[in-house]
């Protein structure tokens, strides 16, 4: 059993709202990446904190350390409660939105392995597993590991052992939501639930997975 995340990728801010509202009985958290935050500005965050629902900053934050340092802060002042950085920049860069987190009360998750084909070029070889043995050694609270290939999951999981693995790439990009709830923490969807006709319905569908199902 997992948490579901919705991976709130639309550009419009009346649409986000709305989707966000229809399907926040249906969900655990909701991540916010570059797509809504360009369109909208950071403050959108402010806005969807009124669900009540923990917010994910997927920003892939990539940089020096000082630069990490910076985004950070600004994401967990905007509102939110986890912040997503890239894990290949090092340990200092690692660090130093592990610590920024933590200043916040907040989480830090290290993507570990991306979960498009394209990925297996430069993380598979060892480098998923480098990353998430630095993520873990740095104080993260978990990894992002690929719902597209559920066997990396296994061998990413003997690492990071209790500590959190959230996974996309379901539905859209070939993943398989009950396969993944059973070997990860939390599942991130994004177009099989916003893409959706229905996107409540679609969120809904979703519910025997989750670890904390409605009443
Ligand atoms: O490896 C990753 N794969 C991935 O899809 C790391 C991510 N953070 N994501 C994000 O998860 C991606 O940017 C999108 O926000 C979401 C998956 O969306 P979808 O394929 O379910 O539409």
């Amino acid at each position: 059993m997992a948490d579901l995340i919705l991976a709130l990728d639309v550009t419009d801010k009346k649409h986000a709202l709305k989707i966000a509202h229809a399907c926040a009985p249906h969900i655990d958290a909701i991540k916010l990446g570059y797509p809504l935050i360009l369109s909208c500005g950071l403050p959108v965050a402010g806005e969807l904190e009124r669900l009540d629902l923990p917010l994910i900053a997927d920003f892939k934050v990539a940089d020096i350390p000082n630069t990490n340092r910076l985004i950070a802060e600004q994401v967990f002042e905007a509102g939110f409660s986890s912040i997503i950085c890239h894990g290949f920049t090092g340990r200092d860069s690692i660090q130093a939105c592990v610590d920024v987190a933590a200043d916040f009360g907040g989480a830090c998750f290290v993507v570990a392995e991306m979960s498009h084909p394209g990925a297996t070029a430069f993380f598979h070889g060892g480098s998923a597993e480098k990353i998430a043995t630095l993520a873990m050694e740095c104080g993260a609270d978990g990894i992002i590991a690929p719902a597209t290939r559920p066997d990396r999951v296994k061998v990413l999981r003997k690492i990071v052992k209790k500590r959190k693995i959230l996974s996309p790439g379901i539905g859209a990009q070939g993943g398989d939501a009950e396969v993944v709830a059973t070997i990860a923490d939390g599942i991130i969807v994004g177009r099989a639930i916003y893409g959706a006709e229905d996107p409540a319905a679609a969120a809904e569908s979703f519910a025997c997975i989750r670890t904390r199902p409605l009443p």
